[in-house]
């Protein structure tokens, strides 16, 4: 098949199989991709950009597991080494109170000690001290190693943890699906069966989740097809993905660095065959912290109708990874010009997508 024909397909709302979409991504110029993609965006969210008010809560970066990825992780002592209690948790919760957040992200390393019951107190903690945000908490992998570990099913565990105010799940911890890739880059970590058993489970208990992918590292283009193909698949079978995430392998400050960084050119056609190829999936998000901004003000040519939020500086796995933003943080202004500069409109949304004002 030619590309012509490809893109014919696309424009006609024809799903892309592996295959074309190989073709597409080896042989497209960067121009068609990102006219196809925003074609695509455009029936699904118009002249919008998606941003949220939002801040992190990383309660550890003590972590059971040692990714090859990962700058963020440190062993119990170091010096850059943080272990919340619950106390202090519930204290930087109250910190951002008259911020306006309309969410709580709640991650970080897998903690070797704490019990299931120690997350569910503290995500009550949390939801008590900001009862009008939404709490996205725990990638799956985090919530797979407290569940196992107590012994509690997955569909008890998370109807408590929902009981308690869990609203979401992030996409993390997906990294990349095909398990001797993964067991490569993050041999110890919850499996790839696991991760999406969970987020099956959630979307059958109504818990909306999002997805990632982490690309730029050993994998191939075939790799990615095959992580993008696995996610339809679930999608078309529960539809509980709120958003796709593909997050980019950053290399500082981690066992991996030798490899370098993919060029920017890639990131736009990750984010874009995201967009042509999940097609069942309604927004992807380029993670703005994890581009910088002007990567992201680019991103939205190609297929992102969502940046994720405000941050308020409350996030270090990507400025331990050697992002430039030490300090991760958006103004509403900045969220607009970011908007206009692209040809597109800046909406407040909510964890689940709502408009906010207006
Ligand atoms: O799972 C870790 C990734 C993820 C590196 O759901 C790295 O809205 C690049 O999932 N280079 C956590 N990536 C972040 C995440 C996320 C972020 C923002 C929004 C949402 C959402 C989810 O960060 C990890 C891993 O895949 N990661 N180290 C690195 N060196």
């Amino acid at each position: 098949m030619s590309i012509d024909e490809i893109a014919a397909r696309v424009r006609a709302g024809e799903r892309l199989g592996c295959r074309e979409a190989a073709q597409l991504w080896r042989e497209a110029p960067l121009w068609l991709l990102g006219q196809l993609a925003s074609e695509r965006k455009r029936k699904v969210s118009g002249d919008k950009v998606y941003y949220n008010r939002n801040f992190h809560i990383e309660p550890t970066n003590l972590c059971v597991f040692n990714c090859r990825f990962c700058s963020y992780r440190r062993p119990a002592g170091d010096p850059e080494a943080w272990d919340y209690s619950l106390e202090e948790i519930e204290e930087i919760a109250r910190s951002h109170r008259g911020e306006g957040a309309t969410e709580v992200h709640i991650v970080g390393g897998v903690h070797p000690q704490h019990g299931f019951d120690w997350y569910v107190e503290l995500v009550r903690r949390v939801k008590s001290v900001l009862p009008e945000a939404a709490i996205k908490a725990f990638t799956a992998i985090e919530l797979g190693w407290m569940m196992d570990k107590a012994g509690v099913d997955y569909r008890t565990g998370l109807s408590r943890l929902r009981d308690a105010g869990m609203e979401a799940i992030p996409g993390g911890g997906a990294e990349i699906f095909d398990e001797r890739l993964r067991a490569e880059i993050c041999p110890e970590k919850g499996s790839t069966a696991q991760w999406l058993e969970i987020h099956r489970t959630a979307h059958r208990l109504g818990i909306k989740t999002n997805a990632t992918i982490l690309y730029g590292h050993v994998e191939r283009l075939e790799h990615r097809l095959d992580h993008l193909r696995r996610l339809r698949e679930l999608q078309d079978d529960t539809g509980g993905f709120n958003a796709f995430i593909p997050l980019k392998y950053r290399n500082f400050g981690n066992s991996m660095s030798r490899i370098g960084e993919v060029s920017v050119v890639e990131d736009m056609k990750m984010l874009a065959m995201s967009r042509l190829f999940l097609d069942n999936v309604p927004h992807i998000k380029a993670y703005w912290v994890m581009y910088g901004k002007s990567i992201t003000e680019l991103a939205l040519a190609f297929g992102a109708d969502d940046i994720d939020g405000t941050i308020e500086d409350s996030t270090k796995i990507y400025s331990m990874a050697g992002v430039e933003e030490r300090k991760p943080r958006l103004t509403l202004g900045e969220i607009e010009r970011m908007a206009a500069a692209a040809g597109l409109r800046a909406v407040e949304r909510d964890t689940f997508y709502r408009e906010i004002g207006g």
